[in-house]
């Protein structure tokens, strides 16, 4: 869960474990990050020592974390509202390393309509995506079970909610929480560490909030697959190598001007495709 003053905490059986480390991985200056799952040799009823670390099946860098089996993308239907441009890097992030993202709106209470026209476009493109109240507490339920048996990791702007959320799933943790400015409507990044805290049957990670994120390293024409939506038009481009950019008879653009496809999603993939080919050039 943590590293801590030069020990491990470990959740097995139902509990946290203080874990000290054999000589071997002192030896070797192993460093453990929240999410490795290793073996344990209890040595008192909560004192163990750690023996053997498994192979990582992934991990992310910010927040450091292994073995992810899901992130949920938090963000506020209202104060601050969201920004889209964000949500949609989030989601080609997430997506390239082959972890499945949810996005879970939260603060349904400050909004009238129970769902919204953009929502339901991301929903019909085939992205899940959910509306909770951490004052009312629609939907917590929902994600209680989502978290279930998982790594889980919330990820999204400063003040969307990621702490409360939290505190609503397990009353008493108590984590602390920030005043969204009145006068900028964004948080003010409360959350500052990283660990993994146990949540009902699951292993969750709040983590601090953010603005602004870099894309991944890649090829150009790897990004449209993670616009899943072009992909039904994308057959009928003139040119099977079609960047949906400035080339002629372009379904995807098409599909843009009949309003099938969202401006704001073919804005960011223009906006991400210069991105990635800019990078492409410096390296
Ligand atoms: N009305 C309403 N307010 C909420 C809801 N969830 C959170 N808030 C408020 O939004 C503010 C920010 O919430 P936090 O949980 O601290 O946000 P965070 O995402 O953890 O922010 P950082 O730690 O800075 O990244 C707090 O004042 C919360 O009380 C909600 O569902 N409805
Ligand atoms: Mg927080
Ligand atoms: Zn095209």
């Amino acid at each position: 869960m943590k590293g801590y003053a030069g020990f491990y905490y470990v959740y097995a059986d139902d509990r946290v474990w203080e874990c000290s480390l054999r000589g071997r991985f002192r030896v070797k200056k192993q460093d453990f990050i929240p999410g490795d799952k290793v073996m344990i040799l209890p040595e008192t009823e909560e004192k163990a020592t750690i023996e053997k670390v498994l192979e990582r099946k992934n991990s992310l860098l910010r927040p450091n974390i292994a073995n992810i089996d899901q992130v949920l993308l938090i963000f506020a239907r209202k104060k601050p509202d969201p920004d889209y441009n964000l949500l949609d890097r989030l989601l080609v992030q997430v997506s390239k390393i082959g972890i499945d993202p949810y996005i879970i709106f939260t603060k349904s209470d400050l909004v009238e309509d129970s769902i919204g026209p953009v929502i339901e476009y991301y929903q019909a493109t085939g992205y899940k995506a959910l509306n909770v109240s951490n004052k009312t507490c629609q939907g917590i339920d929902r994600v209680a079970d989502l978290l279930k048996g998982h790594i889980t990791v919330l990820a999204g702007p400063s003040g969307s909610g990621k702490s409360s959320l939290l505190n609503s799933l397990k009353p008493g943790s108590e984590l602390k929480t920030g005043k969204v400015s009145e006068k900028i409507g964004r948080g003010r990044h409360t959350t500052r560490h990283v660990e993994l805290i146990s949540v009902g049957r699951g292993l969750v990670a709040d983590t601090p909030g953010f603005s602004a994120l870099n894309l991944p390293e890649m090829k150009r024409e790897e990004l449209k697959g993670y616009f899943l939506e072009f992909e039904e038009y994308s057959y009928n481009c003139r040119f099977k190598s079609c960047l949906h950019d400035k080339e002629p008879d372009c379904a995807v653009k098409e599909a843009l001007a009949k309003d099938q496809i969202l401006v704001s999603r073919y804005e960011h993939y223009i906006q991400f495709l210069h991105e990635v080919m800019e990078r492409a050039r410096k390296y």
